[in-house]
């Protein structure tokens, strides 16, 4: 299952979503020994950061009135409102200290245009604007992907759901990933992935494989 053809991508692993952080998801920290066990059985690592500029349009704070975790619509759809987060060079759009990054042979940076969200990897919230990465995997012999970290029900759901619809192979390992949780997000999310044909497992399957 990780040979070359293969590539674990570690999903925005940062200080502002696990616990202290600024968008901190329950448990967050958790995955980090995990990603970092999994690390060793791929050819390829790839770690993705969100990288918000401080004007951010997700941003409640720049949508004066709004709340965060409320609604707004942007031009390009419904877009859920944000606390300030991972904003970039800050200490809490930094990885966690204690996630191995030195195998990463590439770090894919989203959400840097002010006015489009990318929960995605691989396409920003207007669902058009390409980060990349479909193009740097396939120049690479990438077919099959294996994805864990932040959040469950949002970066890696987009992701995984982006990664099938261009036709790669994807798992997530759920044990590997911690959820937000707003509304019964995550139950949405899990319905959604394996409805679009991502394999949901565990940290365990890989061993078998
Ligand atoms: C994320 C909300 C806003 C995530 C990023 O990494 O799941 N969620 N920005
Ligand atoms: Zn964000």
């Amino acid at each position: 299952m990780a040979g070359s053809g293969s590539a674990l991508i570690v999903v925005d692993v940062q200080n502002d979503f696990c616990p202290g952080g600024a968008l901190a998801v329950p448990g967050g920290d958790e995955v980090v020994p995990i990603a970092n066990r999994l690390m060793a059985k791929f050819d390829h690592v790839i770690l993705t950061q969100d990288w918000h500029p401080g004007d951010h349009a997700s941003f409640a704070a720049n949508n004066p009135g709004m709340e965060p975790f409320s609604m707004t619509e942007m031009p390009y759809g419904p877009q859920i409102l944000w606390p300030v987060h991972c904003v970039q060079g800050t200490p809490g759009a930094a990885f966690h200290a204690d996630l191995v990054t030195d195998r990463a042979s590439l770090i894919v940076r989203k959400g840097f245009h002010s006015h489009i969200d990318s929960y995605s990897a691989f396409l920003e919230n207007d669902r058009k604007t390409p980060t990349g990465l479909a193009g740097a995997l396939r120049d690479r012999g990438i077919n099959d992907l294996v994805l864990v970290g932040l959040a469950t029900d949002f970066c890696v759901h987009y992701s995984a759901t982006d990664a099938v619809m261009l036709g790669f192979g994807v798992t997530v390992l759920e044990d590997g990933c911690r959820a937000i949780d707003l509304d019964g997000s995550l139950a949405a999310a899990r319905a959604e992935m394996a409805a679009r044909g991502v394999t949901l497992a565990t940290s365990d399957h890989l061993k078998a494989a």
